[in-house]
């Protein structure tokens, strides 16, 4: 073990995009428990934007490094070849993306070009350095790619019938992948991971956007939470687990693709419902649409309304996914409840405010 705590020597090289990202920071801390060598593509920012890997990382300065940051961006094609080519990697970790679906609505063609064409720049630079039967790659598909979903649950089978430019851009980036497995041989695998959350999720995700505003409210620093579709129901796992997935798959002798999935489904309602119980408050329901309150049961205040800007032009109503396959072939299954991960994202949030 060196002074950073990482586990030294199993001369393995991931390298990671999008690390500054929920996904990102939980597996470079994995991969470095697991002894790895870690590279991150990080963006260039005005502000700070490595907050999440504050704790693991290392000063260049400093001898045996473990874990490096690189400057990049998934619109920049010579760019990545440069980073793969410096870095060799032997597991590509492909995370970086414009993740949010409402926003991109509002950038369709940006959303396009780094979910989308981002996924083929990474492809086409391990094929033109020669990389196809070194660098092992894994791709972050989503259920959104199921969107108005055919089947329920959905498996790995289920025809896809994207609902956002976000989730049109990720079936690209999901079959550019299947596309050079089978044309080039390369190591590519696909995780179609559904909702995954964690105190380090961004904070305009629903599961984040709830559990700040309970501690506000909580601490009185906030009056009112305001969401669009209560009804939208989601399958939400932990986003610690989902990682684990993630590497196992590239552990696998063939590449494939898996759902992650924990198979329940809670409505954005429930979700809040529970958040609020966590701080002692009973919410209470009333009124339909868009003239549905949150009422706190014993002081009858308003503290959720329904805010239509908030709605998408095109929603996916509800999705619950399968994950027998992860389990028979990976090993993998979810430990963490939706109700337990609404519990630990409140107290860290209220950790977080009082440390504010
Ligand atoms: P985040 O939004 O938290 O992180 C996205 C990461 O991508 C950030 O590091 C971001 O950098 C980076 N990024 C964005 N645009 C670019 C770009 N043009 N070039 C380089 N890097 C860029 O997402 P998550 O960690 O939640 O998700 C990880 C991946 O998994 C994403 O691809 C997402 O679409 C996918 N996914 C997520 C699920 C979930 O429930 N979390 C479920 C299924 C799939 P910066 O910090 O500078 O913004
Ligand atoms: P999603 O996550 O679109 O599933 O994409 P998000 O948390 O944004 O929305 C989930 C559901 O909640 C409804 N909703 C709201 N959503 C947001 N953001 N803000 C609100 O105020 C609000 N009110 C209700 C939404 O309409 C939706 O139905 C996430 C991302 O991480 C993607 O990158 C990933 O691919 C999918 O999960 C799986």
């Amino acid at each position: 073990m060196n002074t950073w705590g990482h586990v030294l020597g199993n001369n393995r090289v991931a390298l990671i995009t999008g690390i500054t990202g929920q996904d990102g920071a939980y597996l470079a801390q994995l991969l470095l428990n697991k002894g790895y060598t870690v590279h991150g593509v990080k963006r260039r920012s005005s502000s700070f934007n490595t907050g999440r890997i504050e704790q693991i990382y290392q000063d260049p300065h400093e001898d045996n490094q473990q874990f490096t940051l690189h400057y990049g961006d998934l619109t920049d094609s010579t760019n990545m070849i440069r980073i793969v080519q410096d870095t060799q990697p032997d597991e590509i970790y492909n995370l970086a993306a414009q993740s949010h679906v409402q926003v991109s609505f509002e950038t369709p063609e940006y959303t396009a070009n780094v979910d989308g064409i981002g996924t083929l720049r990474l492809l086409e630079a391990i094929r033109i350095l020669g990389m196809t039967d070194k660098a092992r790659f894994y791709q972050a598909s989503t259920s959104e790619l199921y969107g108005m979903a055919q089947q329920v649950p959905q498996t790995e089978t289920t025809p896809f019938y994207p609902r956002s430019p976000y989730a049109a851009a990720k079936l690209y980036a999901y079959w550019i992948t299947v596309n050079y497995r089978e044309a080039y041989g390369i190591h590519a695998s696909n995780g179609i991971l559904f909702n995954h959350e964690s105190p380090l999720r961004g904070e305009t995700f629903v599961t984040r956007k709830i559990t700040r505003a309970v501690a506000a409210i909580h601490r009185g620093r906030q009056e009112t939470l305001f969401l669009g579709n209560l009804d939208a129901k989601r399958d939400w796992g932990h986003a610690r687990e989902y990682v684990e997935g993630m590497w196992r798959m590239l552990q696998q002798d063939k590449p494939d693709d898996y759902v992650l999935a924990t198979g329940e489904a809670t409505s954005v309602r429930n979700f809040a419902t529970w958040a609020f119980e966590d701080v002692g408050i009973p919410l209470e329901w009333r009124g339909e649409g868009v003239e549905e309150r949150g009422i706190d049961a014993r002081t009858g205040k308003c503290l959720v309304e329904v805010d239509p800007r908030y709605f998408r032009p095109t929603e996916v109503d509800m999705i619950v996914g399968d994950a027998s396959k992860a389990r028979e072939r990976l090993g993998w299954s979810h430990a963490t409840s939706a109700r337990t991960l609404a519990a630990e994202m409140v107290q860290e949030d209220l950790r977080l405010l009082d440390a504010a």
